[in-house]
């Protein structure tokens, strides 16, 4: 008992030498201090949190999580296959403690997510023989899984991805099995269940590559049927997986206005900057799509160029920038992950490469990244 209190009194002090915690501004003559500071005015800022975040983490780390951040998102802890293993039995213990450690943190939870073709297990869409189950059984098995996650935290958390990763690059629809069995009904209900159940959440469509005009015009067709159907739709989730070079901001800001312009808000819920080689031209996050790692494709196992840390902190630079212009229309910016050695990037879309996409370094250090950003809003504030 004493080394737990001991343990939250220095994370606690951790995070006042971070920042005082206000989500209000500081005084005009005081520079902010955290991201969650600088930018409280404009959106909120996020970052994922897995299962080392929340239990094996350093008291570094949880004092970092709770100066720089104003919303978490749980990165694996609700999908599915880890919320919902077998039919009747549900994990709730780390989800519960997200909530928990949120709202000591006086930060906000998005939830990730309702229905995703990916980290999810087989049963919700067969029967005992593995054949594909009817339109009716898929509906009441979602009906169930939302109303028992998204019930549970009804009121805790500020909204869901409700949908996640449902279409192509070209606009179609992803053959998921989700699709085999429903078509695009499927959406709808996982929409209509959402609502139900937490009727005060935000609810978002959550996508990939969305810089892809195509996927953007599809993404926007998506939210309008929802919303015709007379059922809510919050906004569009752009993830914003990208690389130094692609994708141009021109093509980014496109999808911004295409999404606002539609009536829908904008969330960039998943960014990280890739600055290892891509000589498959990878974009996105198709799991699918990997290559074999080797010393070519994992040039930086050493430490990182400075010319290239200087290019990583530009592109964020640049980013950010956009959305400030665009803050009127973007409701939160969320990095996928809380430092370098936490992204999912250093194994994807090749295994066990040393990556540098975020803007805390792997000693929990703020990086030319940060700093940049900072100086945009000390710049304009
Ligand atoms: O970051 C997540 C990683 O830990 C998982 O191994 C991976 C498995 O699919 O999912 C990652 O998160 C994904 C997110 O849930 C949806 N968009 C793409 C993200 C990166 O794959």
């Amino acid at each position: 008992m004493k080394m737990i209190k001991t343990y939250i009194v220095t994370v606690f002090l951790g995070a006042l030498m971070w920042s005082c915690q206000s989500d209000q501004g500081q005084h005009e003559d005081e520079t902010p201090q955290s991201l969650r500071e600088a930018y409280a005015d404009d959106f909120l800022i996020g970052t994922a949190l897995g299962y080392s975040q929340l239990i094996a983490s350093s008291e570094k780390e949880q004092a970092l999580i709770a100066a720089q951040f104003s919303v978490v998102t749980p990165e694996n802890m609700m999908k599915w296959e880890r919320i919902h293993p077998e039919p009747y039995t549900f994990n709730f213990g780390l989800p519960d403690s997200l909530i928990e450690l949120a709202s000591r943190n006086n930060q906000k939870v998005f939830g990730h997510t309702l229905a995703w073709h990916s980290q999810t297990p087989d049963w919700l869409f067969e029967d005992s023989l593995g054949n594909l189950i009817d339109t009716a059984t898929l509906f009441a098995r979602m009906e169930h899984h939302i109303n028992n996650v998204a019930g549970r935290y009804k009121g805790k958390i500020l909204g869901w991805d409700v949908v996640n990763e449902a279409l192509n690059n070209d606009g179609s629809y992803r053959n998921s099995k989700y699709y085999q069995i429903a078509g695009e009904e499927f959406i709808f209900k996982a929409f209509e269940y959402a609502a139900k159940a937490d009727p005060n959440a935000e609810l978002y469509y959550n996508d990939y590559s969305m810089n892809v005009q195509s996927k953007v015009d599809g993404a926007v067709e998506i939210a309008t049927k929802v919303r015709d159907k007379g059922l809510r739709i919050d906004g569009i989730g752009m993830q914003g997986h990208w690389g130094i070079d692609r994708p141009s901001i021109d093509l980014i800001e496109q999808s911004i206005l295409k999404i606002h312009d539609a009536g829908f808000k904008v969330a960039i819920t998943e960014l990280d900057i890739d600055v290892l080689p891509n000589p498959y031209r990878i974009e996105g996050a198709n799991i699918s799509d990997s290559f074999e790692n080797n010393a070519e494709a994992n040039p930086y196992a050493d430490g990182l160029p400075d010319s290239v840390n200087q290019a990583h902190a530009q592109r964020y630079e640049e980013l950010f920038k956009l959305f400030l212009k665009h803050k009127d229309k973007i409701d939160r910016v969320t990095f996928w992950g809380v430092h370098d050695g936490h992204s999912w990037k250093n194994d994807w879309p090749a295994r066990g490469r040393t990556n540098y996409c975020l803007v805390f370094d792997r000693n929990l250090d703020p990086k030319l990244a940060y700093d940049k950003i900072m100086t945009l809003k000390s710049e304009t504030h």
